[in-house]
Formats: structure tokens, sequence, C-alpha cells
């Protein structure tokens, strides 16, 4: 009898093909998970790696550990054996609420590689109930309700560890979830250790709404992750978030270190801490307070905390390197807060009159960035331009006085999850192609010998197509909404921000409709196909959301346009919807204003899924061009330099821009008859305002340019060989864009652990 018969059998007392989809995923989860805990953890490694974040966007994990564990063939072999499919039963899994964006997608992709490579590390976080929040549609606006994903059958194992975290006036004792992270053919596992309050409960928030009592942290603390903090309730909420998360992570890392024999002296020996952005930065002042209280003195507690902390950069955007008012923090956690202050005291007399290192600035704000760099042993931004800029300009004053703290580390992404789960077919056929030393090497170049094989481009062409038809049909079944599979798909997905130009896209949309009904048909029809979430306080993305939905729906409505040109945007873009997107891409949208996307990991997936990347030299995509050259991706818009200068000098004018003859016109179209009668006025007119008198991310400077281009790439699509070579020479340059690759780095460069797999390209 094979393994799955005999779970099914425990279970249900009935044969495999008898079981419902949903009894299905309850018995290959309790496989997996006994399957998981066979393994052991990296435990009997001296130094311990403990990544904080504050979001692990994980995804749904349960083909993702099948291939990790190498059984993924045969249960699914024998699932289908049984007139079963993997798929329809993944759908009974609910994915993780646990991150939203970037940073946390890279945290996930980096838990993965550390498993993989056979490093001691654990991730740590917190248990969110609700994510973010659940995007709806309705009435072409964007919605937000809970998303919730914690049932009997999620992958959380509560662990007996529980601390106490010591808040001003009442203290809260926490309870520890752990998730069992697996690396590909490791024969150990790593965790998460996602921290959450018993008392948290969904009955304090308002029905069909995310709105909930801030001030009642028992009931609140982990319901939402990044909840509102337009207010100082919700400024309170985050911190009391925060200094939850690091004290209980704080705490762990001493419980074990001292399990593995440290007397605390020399606890750099035992634990490294990665600072993830700047969320878990209170990370460093609880060290020291906790050190201190177990007798060690405040400048060796320093000292210690120093040696064992380090601190990755992923933004240089101001709003989004936090700074708290140091009254909230005296609210919230007054040691801290006086622990801050004396950390404070030491850096301005060490650089005195230097304000731009100040950790407490003069509206005594508390910048933690600052702080994690001061008291963090290394700094590191995300990409190679990205980390020049940190340098040269963002955090200039600080690498005047730090130079050998700052290190590039250029992110990456799991080939597990981005190629060999998103893309099965495409990863088989590197197989036969290439063999499959490349799934542990990352190594594809071996491919660029088929780059003029006729057979080759076809099959790869073949391979496109199916995974449009399985994004087709996918988007049916979720949204109802049917895309042409023979279209061009061109995808922009990743969170609505001024900065990322959804609304310049937007820009280019109209430009196509209004040339769709002069006469001009595309040869190939075009499917532009938008996903991701707008902050839900964030006034202008989601006007920029409602723009777009309205236009769709104009297009969708115009029988002279809507066989050539569809516009859709995913409701709830998450990871389960990115797995179905990226493969089906012919055209990967990275057209951030050139400066502001640190690094972006979207773009590696897309490449590694052989779409070909329109973009601006901002973020990773500089290092994708450089690798695959000029030819085979396509550049367009102002230089870094000169934005950085621009904003510099104040030197942009929008309304100048809008007066072009082929701009206000585009411009214009947001407040048309058309799209009044389907839109909302007020959301339309402040976008139009915002873009004539403001357009702080400077949509209308790349317009022009970003039409033209856009054009060449739909003429050059009709090329096919062309076209797949360069799809194909994307690929076999993608191998870079591991993210073994980059743990290897960090590892390397600033961990120092242990490391059981080493031949890392
Ligand atoms: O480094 C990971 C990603 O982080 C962000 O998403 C972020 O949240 N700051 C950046 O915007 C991305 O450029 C970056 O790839």
């Amino acid at each position: 009898m094979s393994i799955l018969e005999n779970y099914v059998l425990d279970n249900f007392d009935k044969p495999i093909r008898e079981c419902t989809d949903q009894e299905m995923y309850k018995v290959l989860l309790d496989l997996v998970r006994d399957k998981s805990r066979e393994l052991p953890t990296n435990d009997d490694k001296k130094k311990k790696l403990y990544y904080f974040s504050a979001e692990f966007l994980i995804g749904k994990l349960l083909s993702n550990n099948l291939l990790n564990l190498g059984i993924y063939d045969e249960v699914n072999n024998e699932l289908i054996a049984n007139g079963k499919n993997i798929m329809d039963i993944e759908q009974a899994e609910l994915e993780p609420s646990l991150g939203n964006g970037g940073l946390g997608r890279l945290a996930a992709c980096f838990v993965d590689s550390i498993t993989t490579l056979g490093i001691n590390g654990d991730g740590v976080g917190l248990n969110y109930h609700f994510g973010l929040f659940k995007q709806v549609f309705k009435d072409n606006q964007q919605t937000q309700l809970p998303d919730p994903w914690i049932t009997e059958e999620s992958w959380l194992i509560k662990n007996e560890k529980s601390y106490e975290v010591p808040f001003n006036n009442f203290t809260l004792k926490s309870t520890l979830y752990d998730i069992d992270v697996l690396g590909y053919n490791s024969d150990t596992r790593n965790r998460l250790r996602l921290f959450d309050l018993d008392s948290v409960t969904s009955d304090i928030i308002e029905e069909g709404t995310i709105h909930f009592d801030k001030t009642n942290i028992e009931e609140n603390l982990t319901l939402f992750l990044y909840p509102d903090d337009s207010d100082r309730e919700g400024e309170l909420l985050r911190i009391f978030q925060q200094y939850f998360m690091v004290s209980n992570g704080a705490q762990l890392i001493l419980d074990e270190a001292v399990a593995r024999g440290s007397n605390l002296h020399d606890l750099a020996e035992y634990a490294v801490i990665q600072i993830n952005d700047t969320h878990p930065a209170f990370v460093i002042p609880e060290m020291i307070r906790l050190l201190t209280q177990r007798g060690i003195d405040f400048d060796e507690a320093i000292q210690i905390t120093q040696s064992l902390t380090a601190f990755t950069n992923h933004t240089i955007l101001a709003e989004a390197l936090e700074k708290w008012p140091i009254d909230e923090l005296e609210q919230v956690m007054p040691e801290i807060a006086n622990i801050i202050r004396e950390l404070d005291n030491r850096k301005k007399d060490e650089f005195p009159n230097n304000h731009a290192v100040s950790i407490i600035d003069e509206h005594d704000r508390v910048h933690m960035a600052h702080m994690a760099i001061h008291y963090g042993y290394s700094i590191n931004g995300v990409a190679a331009l990205h980390t020049e800029i940190l340098k040269n300009s963002e955090l200039k004053a600080f690498f005047d006085i730090y130079p050998n703290k700052f290190i590039n580390k250029t992110n990456g992404i799991t080939f597990r999850r981005w190629i060999m789960d998103a893309n099965k077919e495409l990863a088989d056929f590197i197989d036969d192609l290439i063999s499959d030393e490349w799934r542990t090497s990352a190594n594809l170049e071996p491919l660029l010998d088929f780059k003029d094989d006729e057979n080759v481009l076809t099959k790869l062409r073949a391979i496109k197509f199916n995974n449009k038809q399985r994004l087709s049909h996918r988007l049916e079944t979720m949204q109802n909404v049917t895309i042409n599979e023979h279209s061009i798909i061109d995808v922009q997905i990743k969170r609505i921000h001024e900065y990322k130009r959804q609304q310049m896209l937007l820009l280019y949309i109209i430009h196509k409709y209004n040339d769709i009904k002069n006469g001009n048909i595309p040869k190939t029809p075009i499917t532009i196909i938008f996903g991701g979430k707008a902050a839900a306080a964030y006034t202008i993305a989601r006007d920029i959301i409602h723009a777009i939905l309205t236009v769709s729906e104009i297009i969708a409505n115009d029988d002279e346009v809507n066989e050539h040109f569809q516009v859709v945007m995913v409701e709830n873009y998450n990871v389960t919807h990115a797995q179905y997107l990226i493969p089906a891409t012919d055209i990967s949208e990275q057209i951030s204003l050139a400066s502001k996307e640190a690094s972006g990991t979207g773009n590696m997936k897309f490449m590694l899924n052989g779409a070909l990347t329109l973009c601006t030299l901002d973020g990773a995509n500089v290092e994708i061009a450089d690798l695959v050259g000029e030819e085979n991706i396509y550049i367009f818009g102002k230089r870094s330099e000169e934005i950085v200068d621009l904003y510099a000098t104040n030197g942009y004018n929008a309304r100048s821009y809008y007066e072009r003859e082929t701009i206000k016109p585009l411009v214009d179209f947001l407040m048309s008859p058309k799209m009044l009668e389907l839109g909302n006025e007020d959301r339309l007119s402040r976008l139009q305002y915002d873009m004539i008198n403001k357009d702080y991310f400077m949509a209308l400077i790349d317009l022009e340019e970003f039409i033209e281009i856009k054009e060449k790439v739909y003429e050059d699509y009709e090329d096919h060989d062309t076209w797949t070579r360069k799809a194909l020479i994307n690929i076999a340059k993608a191998g870079f864009f591991s993210s073994d690759r980059t743990i290897n780095e960090y590892n390397r460069d600033i961990w120092h652990l242990e490391q059981d797999i080493k031949n890392v390209n």
C-alpha cells in the first residue's frame, strides 16, 4: 500500500478515488507535515541566523513542500491514477496572509534558500490573522475586507514556548506558532517563528470593513499587517506590534543561544540578526535591555548587540523609512524609549553638529534606519544601483562615517517556486535540453546553445501558449473574465504606488484605445493585465485603480475595440495569482521612475519565465540589462542621475509636459464624458488634478518615450522567432537571480554561518 493510501484510510476510511478535494488536501497536509517533522532542525550548528521581518509572503505551501521533499511526482502520479488533480486539491489551501509586498516575498524566498543551503536560520515575525486585507472590486473601486486564512488545516504548529512582553502598565504573554521551512532536497529544516496573542479576536472588527478599536491592544494586536496609521492610535498600534515582535524574538534568541552553550558575552558566536527593513529595528534597544537585565553592563550590552545585528534597506522613499515620535515610544515602552535616548546621546557626542545622522531629530522623531545603521555592523542595499544611491545620496552622511559598513546584496528569487512549481512544463523542458543540474546550480546558460534551434523556439512558444490557457481558465473561474489566449499578454503586477507608475501605463492604454478607434488595429490582439493592492489610506493609489477599472470597462463595452484590446485588473492579487500570471506573460512592465524602485523581484521572475522586460534603468533592471544585453531588453526613460538631480533642484514641472499635444488629450480623457458616465467624478478629478499640478513621481516625464517604445515592442512581437530567441536568452541569463546566490553572498559577507551546500553559482 502506498503512503498516500495509508493516510487516506487512516483519516477517512475510504479509497482516494472517493475522497473530496478538501479531504485530499487534509491528507496531503498531514503527510507533508509528518515528513517535514522527520527532518532535524539545524540546531546542532553553533551559530544561528534570525531573519526578523514584519512580513513573510510565503504563498501556498503544499506543492512547494512536496517539491522540496522530492515527492511531488510520486504523489502527483498517484493522484492522477486515482482521478484526482493536484491543482484542484490546492484550491482548498488558503494562501497565508502574512505579507504584502516585495520585502515580504523576498523574506519568503530567503528562508527557502537558507534551508536549501543548509544554514541554521529561522524567520521571526507575527502571526497576522487577516493579513493586509482582501481586495474586492465594487463599482470599479477597491474595497477592503479581512483576509482570513487560519483554519484547522493551516500549516501552523503551536509551540509551547511563550514570553512576557512588558508594555507600559501591562504585560502581554505570547503564543508561538511555527511553520516548517523546507529546502530543496534538504535533509534539515528551519522554521518561521510567528508570535501571536491568544486574546486576539475578530469580534472587534466592524462587519464588512477592516475597522476596529485600535486602542484595544489585547484583542487587536495581531489582527492585521500594517494597520492604518494615519492617526496617533494607529501609530501606537504599529509600535505595539513591532515591539511585541522583537521582544519575543530577542527572548527566543537568548533562550536558544544559552541552550546551545552561550554565556551571553559571546552571543555573537551563537546568533546573528538580520533586520529586514526598519520595522524590526527596535530589536536593538530590546536586546540591550534584555542583556542588561541578565547582568551584563550597559556598554558591553551595546557592543554585543552591535556585533550581531545587520540591517537591510529596501527603499529610498522617505515615507517608508519609519520615524516614530519619541513620546509615542514613551507611552508604549518607556524603558526602550530611554535606551534609545541614550543611544542617540552617544552618537550626538561622537558626531557633534552632524544632524543628518541623528537618531532623534529636532522634531523628536526616532529614525529607525539611523538607529539600525549606527548600532548594527552592516547595512546593505538590494541592487547595485540602489546601494550606490544609498551611498552617494540618501545615506551619504552615514557612508561618509562608516564606509565599511555598506555593502550591496542584489535580491534573488527561489527557483523552486518561480519556475519548478509555477511553470512545470518549462522546467521539465529545460531538463530535457540541459539535464536537471540547473535545479540545484541555477546555471541556465547551457540553454544558449539552443538559441537558433527552431524546434526549441517552437516548443517554448507552445509552452507559453499553454500557460496563457491556464491563466485564462483561472481568470474565468476566479473573476468571470475571459481573455484571449492568442493575444500578447502584457503585465504589470506589484503594489499600486505612484512611483511604480501604473498611471503611466494607464495613459498609454488611453492612447492605444484612441488609436484603435482611429482604425489602427494591432496585428495581434493585446491584453494588458494589472494586479496589486493600494494601501487603504493611500487615496491617489486607489484613484489609479478606479481609473484603470473604469477604462477597462469602457474598452470591454466598445465593440470596435474589444476584440483587439483588453485591459484586466486581477482582483486580490497575491502569490497564487502571480504563479499563474508570470508564466503566461510576454511583456514584463518594470516602469518605475528611475532611482525609486530599490530592486524589484517580479522583474526577475518574469525574465526566468521567458517574458521580455520593458523597463527604465531602475533597481535590478540595470543588472538584467547588463546580463542579457541591450538587444534583448527594452529600455526607455530618464536615467536615475537625471531624476535625482531634478528632485534636488525642484526642476520638474508637470504642467509643461501636460501641455504637450500628445499628452494633453490622454490626461483630459480621465474627465471625459465616457469616463464620467461609468466612473466616480471625485476620484477621477483628483487624479487628473494631481497629474497636471503635482505628479510627484513624474509619470508624464517619460510618457512620450514610453508610447514610442511600446509600439516598437508590439511590432517586434510579430517576428516570432526573434522574439522567442530573446525570451530564451533571458531565461538562460536568469541564473544570477537565484536567491541561493543571494543567500550565499549574505552568508559569505555578512553572517558567516556554517553552510552545508557550498557549490553555489
Ligand atoms: O527588496 C525587496 C523589495 O522591497 C520593496 O518591495 C520594499 O518593500 N521596499 C522594494 O520596493 C522593491 O524594490 C524590492 O525589490
